[in-house]
């Protein structure tokens, strides 16, 4: 069975330690990071969320696999780091309140740091007084929020808001992500950008870095 398969089957089954030593079989073999986090990890997990959309697994299940996403995700850390001129600049980034979901959002803070910008990680369910005072207090150029859930979307518009009434808005660009959300939500809401990968995400955020 061709490894990438592999990864990709273990990661279904939660298998957590076997993902581990396919990865760094992986690495051992050369294949680059990117190949193995699309075709192993991400595919995998594509094949969980259509199979938990359709109630043919669990919650426990999910949990698992995301365990087995993000421990498989940490070992390709280094690797995704990109060589040549490093950009400069701090961003602050987090799943917003009422939302545990944080793959994509470790994902994306993985390519920041790639990009050499210095990112503090907020977490998981970050209320948006949280990111204004982050971004004050870390001098942060940016403030990148992450939703996976249709009803925890809104809180995007509040962290706009939020930064608003704080004085700051002309100070931080705002960036959103997450399955959920689109371009048109973007708009709506008057963040500053949205990206639908985490590899976009990175640019945009060197491109709005370099900028300030
Ligand atoms: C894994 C998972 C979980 C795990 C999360 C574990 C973890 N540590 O993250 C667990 C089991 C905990 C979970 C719980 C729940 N989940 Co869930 N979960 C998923 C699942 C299967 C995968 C999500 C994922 O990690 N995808 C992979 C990552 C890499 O993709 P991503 O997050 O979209 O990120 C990429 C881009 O969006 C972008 N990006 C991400 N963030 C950002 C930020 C910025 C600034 C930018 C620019 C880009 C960007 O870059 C990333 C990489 O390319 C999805 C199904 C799906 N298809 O999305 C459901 C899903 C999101 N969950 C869902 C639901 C309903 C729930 C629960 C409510 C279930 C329940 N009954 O309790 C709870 C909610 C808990 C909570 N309060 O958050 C629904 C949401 C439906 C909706 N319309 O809102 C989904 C869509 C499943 C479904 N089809 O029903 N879940």
């Amino acid at each position: 069975m061709e490894i990438f398969e592999e990864i990709s089957l273990n990661l279904q089954k939660g298998k957590a330690k076997a993902v581990v030593t396919l990865v760094k079989d992986a690495i051992a073999q050369d294949i680059p990071a990117r190949e193995i986090l699309d075709n192993g990890l991400l595919a995998g997990m594509d094949i969980v969320g259509e199979k938990f959309k359709n109630n043919q697994v669990y919650l426990p299940e999910v949990m698992l696999a995301a365990k087995a996403m993000n421990m498989g995700c940490a070992l390709l850390k280094d690797l995704l780091k990109e060589e040549g001129v490093q950009a400069s600049g701090k961003v602050c980034i987090g799943t917003v309140k009422g939302d545990q979901h944080d793959i994509g959002k470790n994902l994306v803070k993985m390519m920041l740091e790639g990009k050499g910008l210095q990112v503090v990680d907020l977490g998981t369910n970050v209320p948006p007084a949280k990111y204004v005072q982050a971004a004050i207090d870390e001098d942060c150029s940016i403030i990148m929020c992450s939703a996976l859930l249709t009803t925890t979307m809104p809180v995007m518009g509040d962290i706009v808001k939020a930064c608003e009434e704080a004085g700051i808005r002309d100070k931080v660009k705002i960036m959103i992500g997450g399955a959920p959300i689109s371009q048109e939500y973007c708009d709506k809401i008057g963040a500053d950008a949205y990206t639908p990968d985490a590899a976009s995400a990175a640019e945009m955020a060197v491109r709005f870095c370099s900028a300030s």
